[in-house]
Order: C-alpha cells, then structure tokens, then sequence
C-alpha cells in the first residue's frame, strides 16, 4: 500500500469514527436537552462541506434545442408563493405561475381577475408554497388540476392546467399553517386533504386563555376539490405533519410530532415516541352524516372529533418527530420517515381494516422499519419495489428494496440497501416520475437539496438551492443534472407530457375573466369590438382593444381622484402574442395573452400626462404601442 492509499484509509477510517460518533448522539437524541442536540446537528450538516468533485454529465438526459421535454415538472416555489413548470429531463423552466405571491410580470395580485380568485386574502402578497400535486382519477394524473399549500396564510390554491393559471384559492378557517397536502387517489380527487400543522385555541378568538397548551389542536382537512370548499375537519391530538392517501380510496394517513403538546423545541422533542394518525374516510364521512360534530369560530365548518380513542381514527406509534409520509404506487404501505431517527416505518395498509376493527394491536401494522443514515425526509419510489429516502444529515439518497427490508424486519438475514448516493447537500423531498400514481415508471428521480453551498458561482451570502436529476432506470443511480433554484422548492411532481394538453389561447368564454366581460355587458360595451370609456360618477371605466402594434384607444381622459378601471382585450388569434398594460409612475401592470381580458383598478391620484405602453414585447412597432392617460388637476 502506497502512502497515498494510507492515507486514504486513514481517511476513512477517520470517518467510521466520526460517523459512529454521530449515530450515538443523535440516538440519544430522546435524552438530551434542545440547545444540546440543535447546536452539534448543525455541525454535523457542515462536516460534509469539503468540495465534491465535479462530476461527469451523462449526456443520455440531453434534450436537444428545439426537442421537447417527456416530463412536465411542477416545483413548488417555496417562500416565492409560487409555481414552476421544468421541463423534464431537461429541467428547463418553462413558465412560473404565480399562486400566493404577487407578480410583476403578469400582475397577479394587482388585476381584478386575480383578486376575485385570491377572494377574502387578496391583500396578501406573501405565501410559502410546499407541496403541489396534481388531481386524479383512478390513481393516475388527469391533467386537471394542480393544488398547493401556503403554509404562512393556511391557504390552499389550484391551478388549472388548461391554462397554467390559478383559478381559486381557499384560507382554511380554524386551522393555521396549511402544511401536509395531498390528493385522494382513487376512485377520483373529490378531496384534496391537507394538515393545519400548528396547533391553536379552539375557539381561536382570544376570549378564552391563550396560556392553556390543553385546548390548542391541530386539525386535518378534508376540502372539496371541484367546489374548492372545507367539506370537513378532524381534529387530532398531536401536530399533524405531512400525508398521502392510499389507493383504495379509504384510508389518509399522515405523520404527527410533538404528541407532548409541547411549545418550546425542549418540551416537543422530550418523548420516545409520535405517530403515525390514519383516518377512515368512511368512518369520518357517517360521523358527518349523523351530525357527530362541532363548529368553532362561529363559522359552518363541520368539526370530527379524532382524537386518540376516536373511532376516526388510529394512532401508530413510531419514532419520534416523523416528517414525510409516502404511499409506495403498489398501494402497499405508507413510508413514515424518522428525521431524527435514522429508520422509516413501513405500514402495511392491508392491515389497517383489522387495526380498526380492533383485532390487532397499531403496532402490529409496521411490517418494516429499515434503518437507512441520518435525517430520512421524504421516500419516493421505482416500479421495481425500490424506495429512496432522503438523508438530510447525511447528504445521501439511500436507495433500499421494501421486500427486502419487510424480510430483514421479519429477522431474515439481507440485505436491504442497494446503495447510497452523495447529493450536494441536505436533501428534503425528493420524487420520481409519476411515482405517487399507479403509471410509476422507474426513470427519474428529483433530489431537491436544500443546501448548494459550493456547486455553482457565489452569488452572495443567499445561496441557490439545489434541484438534482437522478437517472434511476439502471440498477444504480446517477446524477445527470445540478439546477440551481430559487426560494425553495419543497416538493415537485413529475408527470407524463401525454397527461396535460394546455390550451394555445384563451377561450372567451373562459370564467376568469367571465365577471369583467359581464361588467362591460352590463355597460352596453362588446370588449372586444369596443374602445369606450364610461363614466359613472368619479368611477371611470375604460375600455379598450389590442392588437400589435396599437391599442384600441390612444388616449382617455379623467381626473384628478377617479377610480380608475383599465380592461383590456387581446384580439389576436396568434399564438404568442401577449401585451402589457403598464402606466408609468402609477404602478399598473398586467399581461393580456391572446383572446384574453384583463382588468385592473388604480385611483388616478397624480395630475397631468401619463403614457400607458405595452411592456410585454409583441411586434416590431411594440416601443411604438403606447398611449396617454390625461389627468386633469
Ligand atoms: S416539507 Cu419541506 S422538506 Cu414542507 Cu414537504 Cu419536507
Ligand atoms: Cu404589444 Cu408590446
């Protein structure tokens, strides 16, 4: 041996050591104060920061210019409040729609349509979007529907996928931090469920005392997916964390830490054990029927008591402070992964009948609990019986065999990892290709890091996450692809470009704009034949058409004070063609894409000329598409 293998085996030695050092720590993880075990996990997550070595690209994932994606990807946007479509493999992005947060370049937040459809939290411009997920029928994409959480205002939005645009977003009423969310599988999406993650007062009003830790309660909510309204809530003792559905349409389940009740980091983490909490759809529903329930806050919301002893619901126990829970497509078992201990839980749904019949122990339904590195997240999985786990301490993909580990668990001696990935850094979710439905196919698989540390230029002390391409179709993984990504992509989905058929241009009939489009009719105006402005009192509305490279009006007149309600029409049938709208100094700026009307109000609080152009590059003559808005003083 040479000195340099020495050194190397020193090196690796080095490594066992610290890396046995790191397991006993965090298995003591139960005993030892916050500060104690906040401050050394941090450490350990930065032990790894020696630069990896720059790898080679398989060129296998290149999509070529002008050659289109198989995949359409739709990333959260995290604390950017919005979505993003990739292309994959490439992972090009495509579009952002914006949901929560407001947007510059198309004016969401600002027009009136999108106003109307953020309803009663239209003055809320922020949002922390985690998790989207398409609606389905039968355990498969439909290309319907894409809805998404906000964490931050307990909001759920959808997106329609005809469009790419979002068309309702709902605030959660008795429930705050909007956090696990997922869709009911089979038959069909009725509901779209998610998990109120803090727990508050019920009643939340204040009046009672807020110091009393007993009363707070953490709900899941069960949410109509066409009508977009709560249906119903169950509330649970515990902090709900993330869920998934199975794929017989009757049971959800869902992780839940802090059953300590606690409100400090101390008091949530001094228990052995959470949970995993599963409700009975059925059950819930009858509950429903017969009445068995209670509303709060003064509202209409109907509110299932499922806490423990409930027959709503059953209680796992496993380690403490789960965090993602996935459903394998086989529609076997629910995953519940440990975070601070280094396991995952395997539930074997076949079980769960029994479980709620009361024949068997909530034990008894763990058929596995491999033991997989440190900081397990989240799990995504293959066709071929294979899962991936997140390590979030670790920095690794382990992937391992789920028949495998049920035998191992089971005291047969295998094998169960079939290998470890280095992903650059601190991994939360990650997802293979339409791996939450039954067309789960084994090619690719998303790592979303939450840390880049050293793999791209620095831009500043606000580093880009990292979205990592895995090639999984062979027996071994392989990184294709780093994407640097803005403010943070949580959680992605991947689904077959033969699910989604978007339209070209909008149709008129379209009901996002259909309100505006009435208005004009009630003031006797066809929008898209007719540039009038009409008066009523000091609200003025104004009406105008656009087709490259004029508006339908050069100028309009109004004063000092008016209400001013700009709608504009895009007439072109050309694909692509999409204006702006945008006063200068006023702070007005929308997009009209083709065959759409677009509307948005500003009070003309400013005397004198203010040109109106286009902002959105339409023609060769698009500088010249411009016109004035004269305010008299
Ligand atoms: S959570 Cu972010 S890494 Cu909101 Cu799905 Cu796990
Ligand atoms: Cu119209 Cu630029």
């Amino acid at each position: 041996m040479d000195s340099k293998d020495d050194d190397t085996q020193k090196e690796s030695t080095e490594l066992k050591l610290k890396n046995k050092d790191r397991r006993h720590f965090m298995s003591k993880t139960a005993m030892i104060g916050a500060g104690a075990v906040a401050a050394p996990l941090t450490a350990v997550m930065f032990s790894s920061l020696a630069k990896a070595k720059s790898e080679e690209l398989d060129h296998s994932a290149m999509v070529n210019p002008g050659e289109l994606d198989e995949y359409y990807g739709f990333w959260s946007g995290g604390q950017s409040g919005e979505i993003r479509i990739l292309g994959v493999p490439s992972m090009r992005e495509l579009m952002r729609i914006p949901v929560f947060n407001l947007d510059s370049a198309t004016g969401w937040g600002l027009t009136n349509e999108s106003k109307r459809i953020k309803g009663e939290s239209a003055n809320i411009m922020v949002g922390d979007a985690h998790h989207p997920h398409m609606s389905m029928t039968d355990g498969r994409y439909n290309g319907k529907y894409i809805f998404i959480n906000d964490k931050s205002n307990s909001r759920v939005a959808r997106i329609r996928c005809d469009v790419m645009k979002t068309d309702k977003i709902i605030t959660v009423p008795n429930a705050q931090a909007i956090h696990g969310l997922r869709v009911q599988k089979v038959p069909e999406t009725k509901y779209v469920f998610c998990n109120g993650e803090f727990e508050i007062p019920m009643n939340n009003d204040g009046k009672a005392s807020l110091e009393d830790v007993s009363s707070y309660r953490s709900l899941f909510n069960m949410i109509y997916a066409e009508k977009m309204e709560v249906a119903f809530q169950v509330m649970v003792d515990g902090n709900l964390d993330n869920a998934d559905a199975d794929f017989d349409g009757k049971y959800f389940a869902s992780t839940c830490y802090n059953s300590e009740h606690g409100v400090t980091l101390g008091e949530m983490i001094t228990g052995e054990r959470d949970h995993v909490v599963v409700f009975n759809l059925e059950r819930c529903e009858a509950a429903l029927k017969a009445g068995e329930f209670t509303l709060y806050n003064g509202n209409k919301i109907p509110v299932l008591d499922g806490r423990k002893g409930s027959q709503l619901t059953r209680y796992i126990p496993i380690a403490k402070s789960p965090h993602g829970l996935n459903t394998s497509p086989d529609g076997q078992y629910f995953v519940a992964n440990g975070k601070l201990s280094p396991t995952v839980s395997v539930i074997a749904i076949a079980k769960l009948d029994a479980l709620f019949n009361d024949k068997i122990k909530p034990r008894a339904t763990i058929v596995a609990e491999p033991e997989l590195g440190l900081g397990p997240l989240h799990t995504a999985f293959d066709n071929k019986g294979n899962a991936y786990t997140t390590l979030f301490i670790d920095s690794q993909i382990a992937k391992w065999n789920v028949a495998d580990a049920i035998k191992a668990y089971q005291g047969e001696k295998v094998n169960y990892i079939r290998q470890k990935l280095d992903v650059q850094y601190q991994p939360g979710h990650n997802h293979t290709s339409q791996g939450e439905t039954r067309d789960v196919d084994g090619k690719w698989l998303v790592c979303l890091s939450k840390f880049s540390k050293d793999r791209f230029l620095p831009v500043g002390p606000l580093h880009p996450e990292n979205d990592q391409l895995i090639d999984i179709s062979g027996d071994e993984m392989k990184l294709v692809h780093d994407g640097p990504a803005f403010a943070e992509p949580h959680d992605c989905i991947m689904v077959h470009r033969s699910k989604i058929h978007p339209k070209k241009i909008w149709d008129r009939n379209d009901p996002i704009f259909a309100d505006t489009v009435a208005m004009a009719k009630a003031d006797g105006v066809d929008v898209m034949v007719d540039n009038k402005v009409i008066r009523k009192g000091d609200q003025v509305t104004v009406y105008m058409t656009s087709i490259a490279p004029v508006f339908g009006l050069s100028e309009f007149k109004v004063k000092l004070g008016d209400t001013v309600t700009v709608v504009v029409t895009n007439l072109e049938q050309v694909v692509d063609v999409t204006h702006g709208f945008c006063v200068t100094n006023y702070g007005v700026q929308m997009e009209i894409s083709p065959h759409e009307t677009s509307s948005i109000t500003f009070v003309a609080d400013k005397p004198g000329v203010y040109w109106y152009y286009c902002n959105w590059f339409c023609h060769a003559l698009h500088m010249e598409m411009r016109g004035r808005m004269l305010v008299e003083a």
